[in-house]
């Protein structure tokens, strides 16, 4: 039988990484990896525009005052970001039909037809919660940047999804290394609209909740390699349904040319190949259908070992430990 413990005492502290409780424990949840970012990277093609660093400093500063609760901001886009924002769309939009899996193009058009979504302008992230909130039950967090793997993979798991609310440079509007609103606005948010698509997202999140680093460190590979990047098998064609090729024109291109290589995903080996995060994926996995993705990474996260099982209660938004003797 299990019981719910309501302190972690039965289980040994030292060996059980911090995670949140409760919703708003999410506070804490906030490091940065910063080697992207147009003040650090000498690459960023934003590093030599003191324009553009102001402008993500400021909106970097939204996320930071940020509490869980709290209205999500708006961003007031300039117009040169809003033609960014009408280059990426127009362009992604016009490839989609042929490139993207089926249930990418279901949660488009719903947010085409019923959340704003179009090319002349970016959809605010408040607007865009609300619609997968009474989809899906997920809700949207600002973050200034690309998040660690554990706070990212933690949030999952309270169907609160971490988002980046500038846009990428102008320079360089077909691939970016970091994560923008570009690519969780395109890349994301259609995808999370899909009911079994959350779910899956969650268990990820739950299955990484006081994991070692090693198990981090493979979940977020397996989630690079499916979420950020998959490719499955579609009335006999390969699409796309990964939001880091559905936000990069220049690499849902190339990945569905004849170009790089595919290999067949097997979660263990796909858990530990190496991956590339400046530029296109040498390598994709295929799965035989997004379905086979979805029930093939489920039981991949039901194998890491925890003394410990959580439930997530989603009346009071937090997270039961029990016991697992
Ligand atoms: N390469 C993607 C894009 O250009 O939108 C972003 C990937 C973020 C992990
Ligand atoms: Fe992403």
């Amino acid at each position: 039988l299990k019981r719910v413990v309501d302190d972690v005492r039965s289980i040994p502290e030292e060996k059980v990484p911090w995670f949140p409780r409760q919703i708003k424990d999410l506070d804490r949840c906030n490091m940065l990896i910063t080697k992207f970012d147009p003040d650090m990277d000498q690459d960023h093609p934003g590093y030599s525009d003191p324009e553009y660093r102001k402008r993500r400093a400021f909106i970097s500063e939204l996320a930071f005052r940020y509490k869980q609760g709290d209205q999500l901001p708006t961003v007031e886009y300039t117009p040169e970001e809003v033609s960014t924002w009408k280059e990426v769309y127009l362009q992604l939009r016009s490839i989609y039909p042929s490139l993207a899996c089926r249930q990418f193009m279901d949660g488009l058009q719903q947010l085409e037809k019923e959340c704003g979504y179009g090319d002349d302008c970016i959809p605010q992230l408040r607007e865009v919660s609300a619609f997968l909130k009474e989809r899906t039950g997920f809700q949207l967090r600002p973050v200034a940047g690309l998040l660690s793997a554990r706070d990212f993979l933690t949030s999952l798991a309270f169907r609160v999804f971490q988002c980046t609310q500038y846009i990428r440079h102008p320079s360089a509007p077909m691939h970016s290394p970091e994560p923008d609103c570009c690519h969780e606005l395109l890349g994301h948010i259609p995808m999370l609209a899909d009911k079994e698509f959350a779910q899956f997202s969650q268990e990820i999140g739950l299955a990484s909740l006081g994991a070692s680093d090693e198990d981090i460190e493979k979940l977020s590979t397996l989630y690079w390699f499916t979420v950020e990047f998959g490719l499955c098998k579609q009335n006999g064609s390969v699409k796309a349904y990964g939001a880091g090729l559905l936000s990069s024109y220049g690499e849902l291109v190339y990945a569905l040319s004849n170009e790089p290589e595919y290999k067949p995903f097997d979660p263990e080996e796909t858990a530990v190949q190496p991956y590339q995060d400046q530029t296109y994926q040498p390598v994709y996995f295929v799965s035989e259908s997004f379905e086979d993705a979805k029930a093939k990474l489920r039981r991949y996260s039901a194998t890491i070992k925890r003394p410990f099982a959580v439930r997530y209660d989603p009346f009071t938004c937090s997270m039961e430990v029990l016991d697992q003797p």
